[in-house]
């Protein structure tokens, strides 16, 4: 079964990313070889280990949420294409350990919620919902008309939509906008909207990144710090990748509460895309600073196999659950 799966996924993500690069229908041989002359170091598709995901993880699914990209519904209306995506803000609990449970709100079941993602020029459409027992709204990082800024407050039970072009390109973000800000942030309602630029980036293995914290006792602190949802996943369960391939982090930094925190990798140094708004790297590190709501996409490849951790090197909120790590295959 594992092995089924494997393939399954493997072939997916082939189809995911050739469909991204327009390629698709031209099956996979022609594929590769397109993909050698558009890049000469590229030498063949990208490969992604296979990931199990558990069928009931509740509002945590760090495995999921690590390369689930939502790219929306395609629909054409007076001759213009619009991709529309539906939010929908519920009420939930997050367990942070076997001992302390939260309670949150979440966007379509999950934190962080859904990983937007479109190319630069779309037209895109935002149907939110909120059922969450208290005002919230979606406020959208990138450029768009005053109306849609998304700071009005949407009342529980009731619906609006944002729509606005995706511009420019880059790694974004939305997330409530309802004093008090900081609560509604820290309590789950924010998520990655990413804009590709009009010529796709190289492929790679694509990871999603959100730094968040907990405060679970009101001191406007944190107590717990988190990967894409619940504390010390990935120390648990490493993320695996592959020797030699690309990875392309999307990182998002949205700790509330703390000033910054850094993004440091073990044993290799990244290319840094300051809020992925280039496509040429700016510097190359080790560590990065991001204030809250900075992101940027990191590129690096491993030589060796084995296991690599990734931490902020505020060590106190790395040991409080914002840690992870690479399996090397
Ligand atoms: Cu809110």
């Amino acid at each position: 079964m594992p092995n089924n799966l494997a393939l399954g996924k493997e072939q997916l993500w082939s189809r995911r990313q050739l469909l991204k690069l327009g390629v698709c229908g031209t099956g996979m041989i022609g594929a590769a070889a397109l993909l050698q002359m558009a890049n000469g170091k590229i030498k063949s598709i990208v490969k992604v280990p296979p990931v199990e995901i558990e069928a009931a993880q509740g509002v945590a699914q760090p495995m999921k949420v690590l390369r689930d990209f939502d790219y929306g519904t395609l629909k054409r209306e007076n001759g213009r294409i619009i991709r529309e995506f539906s939010l929908t803000a519920s009420t939930s609990i997050i367990e942070l350990n076997s001992a302390v449970s939260y309670n949150i709100w979440d966007l379509n079941g999950r934190i962080p919620g859904p990983t937007l993602r479109a190319k630069q020029g779309d037209r895109v459409r935002i149907l939110f919902l909120n059922k969450a027992g208290h005002s919230h709204s979606l406020h959208f990082h990138g450029v768009h008309p005053s109306n849609m800024d998304g700071v009005r407050p949407v009342s529980n039970g009731s619906a609006t939509i944002y729509e606005f072009d995706a511009e420019p390109y880059g790694v974004h973000l939305y997330h409530c906008h309802i004093e008090p800000v900081t609560r509604h942030i820290a309590k789950g309602l924010y998520g990655m909207f990413i804009i590709d630029p009009p010529n796709p980036r190289p492929p790679a293995d694509e990871i999603v990144l959100v730094m968040a914290g907990y405060d679970v006792n009101d001191d406007s602190r944190n107590e717990y710090y988190a990967f894409n949802g619940p504390p010390h996943y990935y120390m648990d369960n490493p993320i695996r990748i592959y020797q030699n391939q690309l990875i392309r982090l999307y990182v998002l930094n949205i700790i509330e509460y703390d000033p910054a925190v850094t993004f440091h990798l073990h044993a290799n140094f990244f290319d840094v895309y300051r809020t992925g708004m280039t496509l040429t790297p700016s510097e190359k590190t080790d560590v990065i600073t991001m204030g809250v709501a900075e992101r940027h996409i990191l590129e690096f490849a491993f030589r060796y196999p084995g296991k690599y951790m990734f931490h902020p090197h505020q060590d106190a909120i790395a040991e409080n659950g914002c840690m992870g790590q690479f399996e090397v295959i």
